[in-house]
């Protein structure tokens, strides 16, 4: 094998022809890749379209990104003296001090030589020939590599809907995804967000603090928790930095790849009203938002389980905002609590009480187009200095399906996603050997802590790739046939719960034209991890290995 593929990061220069690995992204799963296949001995390099490492704390950098897991537990655990030495100073990280960590991770393990910044992919071919990948970027930058990690993150392609007039908007219109680092000036001027996801609940708060006007256009209302977040207790961190080993073990073993207290009530249906309304409220009260999925073991099994939460969940918005015809706008109703992400909050149902706030249901009253001076519905139009979208991604698929990549047979991965995005355990894609995906679709994505399960994934991929180069493989692939298998067993599991109702990202509902096809392991992380140790055990099994 060759020595590590090292060099400046501006421009192609030092850029090796040939390497061993190319890894796609430099997020929080490329830089553990770049760690850890630099620890196998390998030559690697990484490209990365943005200025810095990051990736979605890189991208995401509107007015309060924030992660919805406590940082304790959203932290890598590859290294101890890392997790021991690093101090958050949020139960709830905000982006920038997401950044700074992953900033320190790659200066610390020296893993910046290895990143081309600016350099985004855009095309991947396998050669049949040599059995290698050639690699290429926007920037000019062409290598061949046996092994490709995708390390793109499932929430990578934006999507921006093209309203009609688009291109016509004389303001500034910003994507949350796209935030410029220099920030956009939204003080005391009229200003539109378009989206209540994740991304709304948390930009929407914040910018109506500063904000002349704020209107928010919602199609869909979201169920959101309190985050509770408040500076990182001492004697909290102090816990955590003492039990780390058989934490992160627990995370290992638990569905989500998470700690939680307060979890295990069984059934719903196993308490008296008031005692669920004590659990609940206690909940309410907790400072782990994400709770609510774990309350009970009906919830996301049994509608009716999941309408006596909804319900009670609607009885919270309706008491925290006053105007009682915006708290009925706000009250999801059409999909089961939990089915589309939950999200965790700061004072979001409580900024609809804000004088300069008004909720629009575009719902009911579609947006028409976006016009030079704001946008129109069919009901009204308003004027805006400032429209924001935060209106998602093409999710796990649209990061791969974008960057052009072919394999056996010159057959584009866009064609073979076309009506499903095929895959074997969210690792691999049959007929694209060698190819890598740390998160992709048909894996546990973003219903497990992703730190924790990209450490899992890339120590697994890595695992393999040493028993390729000691056993002198040459290429791993799957079939179509365990491809098949495997996405109808992902099928019948999320069918045993309540996720397929909601017409969600997890499914490809947001994307016109997308395929729907529910492309989310909800059978838990720990069982997920079991059957890829269970695969590895077994000579791969499901693999196809060649010399
Ligand atoms: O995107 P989304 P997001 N007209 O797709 C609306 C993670 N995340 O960026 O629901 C009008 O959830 C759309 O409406 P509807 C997390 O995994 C994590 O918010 O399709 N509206 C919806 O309201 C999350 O799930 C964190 O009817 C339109 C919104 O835009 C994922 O990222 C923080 C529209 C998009 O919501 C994505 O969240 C943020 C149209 N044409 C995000 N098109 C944390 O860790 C779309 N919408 C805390």
């Amino acid at each position: 094998m060759s020595t590590i593929a090292e060099g400046t990061d501006n421009g192609t220069d030092t850029t090796p022809e040939e390497v061993d690995v190319v890894v796609v992204g430099a997020g929080f799963s490329g830089l553990y890749a770049l760690h850890r296949l630099r620890r196998s001995g390998l030559s690697v390099i990484c490209f990365e379209a943005g200025d810095g490492v990051g990736g979605t704390w890189y991208w995401n950098r509107y007015p309060g990104a924030r992660v919805d897991i406590e940082s304790v537990q959203y932290s890598y655990s590859f290294d101890d003296q890392l997790q021991q030495d690093w101090h958050w100073p949020e139960l709830f990280s905000p982006q920038e001090d997401l950044e700074k960590y992953i900033n320190h991770v790659a200066d610390r393990f020296e893993l910046r030589p290895m990143i081309r910044f600016g350099a985004r992919v855009n095309r991947m071919q396998f050669d049949e020939g040599i059995r290698m990948w050639h690699v290429s970027t926007e920037s000019g930058h062409r290598v061949t590599a046996k092994y490709v990690f995708a390390a793109t993150g499932p929430l990578d392609a934006t999507n921006i809907p093209q309203f009609p007039g688009l291109e016509n908007f004389q303001g500034t219109l910003v994507h949350t995804s796209q935030w410029p680092r220099e920030g956009v000036d939204y003080a005391g001027r009229r200003v539109g967000v378009i989206g209540t996801g994740s991304t709304g609940v948390q930009v929407v708060p914040e910018m109506a603090k500063d904000a002349g006007h704020l209107h928010v256009f919602q199609r869909t209302p979201v169920y959101t928790v309190p985050a509770h977040n408040q500076p990182l207790d001492s004697s909290y961190e102090r816990d955590w930095k003492e039990h780390y080993a058989e934490r992160r073990a627990m995370m290992r073993r638990h569905p989500n790849a998470l700690v939680l207290p307060m979890q295990g009530h069984g059934s719903i249906f196993d308490y008296t009203p008031e005692q669920r309304l004590k659990i609940l409220e206690e909940a309410w009260q907790a400072r782990s938002g994400l709770l609510f999925f774990f309350l009970f073991n009906d919830v996301m099994r049994d509608i009716e389980a999941n309408d006596v939460v909804a319900e009670w969940f609607r009885g919270k918005i309706r008491q925290i905002v006053g105007d009682q015809e915006v708290a009925e706008m706000l009250c999801p109703k059409t999909y089961p609590l939990g089915t589309k992400r939950l999200s965790i909050d700061s004072g979001y149902y409580e900024t609809f009480n804000r004088e300069n706030v008004t909720l629009v249901d575009v719902g009911s009253n579609p947006i028409v187009e976006i016009t030079p001076a704001g946008l129109r519905t069919t009901a009204e139009e308003y004027d805006l200095d400032v429209l924001v979208m935060a209106t998602g991604f093409d999710a796990m698929t649209g990061s791969l399906t974008r960057m052009n990549v072919t394999g056996l047979g010159g057959v584009d991965l866009a064609d073979k996603w076309a009506d499903k995005p095929w895959n074997y355990l969210g690792l691999m894609v049959s007929g694209f050997p060698n190819l890598f995906m740390v998160h992709g679709p048909g894996g546990p994505g973003v219903v497990a802590q992703m730190v924790t399960q990209c450490e899992y994934q890339i120590d697994w991929f890595t695992d393999l790739i040493d028993h390729m180069e000691s056993h002198a493989l040459a290429t791993v692939d799957t079939t179509h046939d365990i491809e098949a298998e495997w996405c109808d067993e992902l099928a019948e599991v999320a069918n045993q719960t309540l996720f397929p109702r909601a017409d969600s990202w997890y499914a490809g509902a947001n994307i016109d034209g997308k395929a729907r096809s529910f492309m989310i392991w909800v059978g838990g992380f720990d069982v997920f991890a079991d059957r890829c140790d269970e695969v590895a055990a077994n000579d791969y099994r499901g693999f196809v290995l060649k010399p």
